[in-house]
């Protein structure tokens, strides 16, 4: 039988089979054949499994993907994939408390590029005031360059509806430090659902990890037509996940990165000394005089540059 999986770790993995209703599965000889990453399987990933009498199963093999979202695990030192088949990736944020992270976003919707999966960016808390100036100015920097960007509140309710309808008929993730409030967007989206929301650290001004393990939940009221009482059952899936303090990019070679870069791309290859160029000051550098005429932004720059380190080794020792 095919199911999904909603959560799970090392060998425990709870599926969802076609009525609903949830299986909790060991992994057949305990591991997958072609599997080589942390974790073996991911909410959103589709498996074939045998059984689901008195609600326990066995997994006996992982469908191919259609693509996946990861980061590089330092501690496992392995990729860790964190949901799998979706279509939308939220990177979410805070203005403050805890504090704007724009490097944190840089590397989540690269991450999201190169996976081929649409980045959106969503400020989550944007009833806080004053709005620090670093965030208003990458904000508007992250949609100059392209990229879909969301101030919303799941406090007041602000562009939740707007919310609601990107996310109809789609398989969406979030992800973002501890505490910018990703559970609580789920909550504001469906109140029914069984997720934990935590306080924030009050010493720190940082989550506290309240989300310990990503899960896949079922979305419904998503359609204006289900709001007015039409058709139930699930109009979206939402994949929540535990905060990340470290994003390290997963996959991507370093000479490659910058095709990433949505202000860059085009610039690939371009630099007089062509891909050998390390952008640090060289003669004819592309992505120097971008920065010089504005089209980079100068924390941007610095992102690329450390990421480009990071990727070329150092973060992996
Ligand atoms: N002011 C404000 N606080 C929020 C908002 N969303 C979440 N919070 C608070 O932020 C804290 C962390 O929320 P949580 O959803 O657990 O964050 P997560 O770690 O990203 O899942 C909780 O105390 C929430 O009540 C918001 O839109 N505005
Ligand atoms: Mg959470
Ligand atoms: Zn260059």
């Amino acid at each position: 039988m095919r199911g999904r999986i909603i959560r799970g770790s090392r060998n425990v993995f709870t599926v969802l089979d076609e009525n609903n209703r949830e299986i909790e599965c060991r992994i057949k000889g305990k591991v997958l054949k072609g599997v080589d990453a942390y974790n073996p399987l991911a909410p959103g990933d589709w498996v074939e499994y045998q059984g689901g009498e008195g609600g326990t199963g066995l997994i006996l093999g992982l469908e191919d993907r259609k693509n996946f979202y990861s980061r590089f695990n330092q501690k496992g030192g392995a990729p860790q994939i964190l949901a799998a088949n979706v279509d939308l990736v939220f990177c979410v944020t805070s203005p403050s408390s805890p504090p704007f992270r724009p490097r944190f976003l840089d590397r989540a919707v690269l991450q999201a590029d190169s996976a081929g999966i649409e980045p959106v960016v969503i400020c989550n808390k944007w009833d806080i005031t004053p709005v620090p100036h670093e965030a208003e100015e990458r904000l508007a920097d992250f949609s100059r360059i392209g990229y879909r960007v969301l101030f919303v509140s799941a406090s007041t309710g602000l562009g939740i509806p707007e919310l609601r309808r990107l996310m109809a008929g789609k398989v969406s993730v979030m992800v973002g430090q501890s505490g910018v409030g990703k559970s609580s967007l789920i909550r504001a989206l469906d109140p029914t659902l069984p997720v934990r929301i935590g306080p924030l650290n009050q010493k720190y001004d940082r989550g506290n990890h309240t989300t310990c393990q990503a899960q896949l939940l079922a979305l419904s009221a998503l359609n204006e037509k289900n709001e007015k009482g039409g058709e139930s059952g699930a109009d979206g899936f939402v994949i929540d996940t535990p905060g990340i303090r470290r994003f390290i990019l997963d996959g991507i070679e370093p000479d490659e990165l910058i095709l990433y870069m949505r202000e860059l791309s085009s610039l690939a290859g371009r630099c007089l000394f062509g891909l050998s160029c390390s952008h640090t000051g060289e003669k004819g550098c592309r992505v120097r005089e971008a920065l010089a005429s504005g089209a980079l932004h100068g924390d941007r720059y610095e992102s690329f540059l450390r990421i480009t380190e990071e990727l070329r080794g150092g973060a992996y020792e």
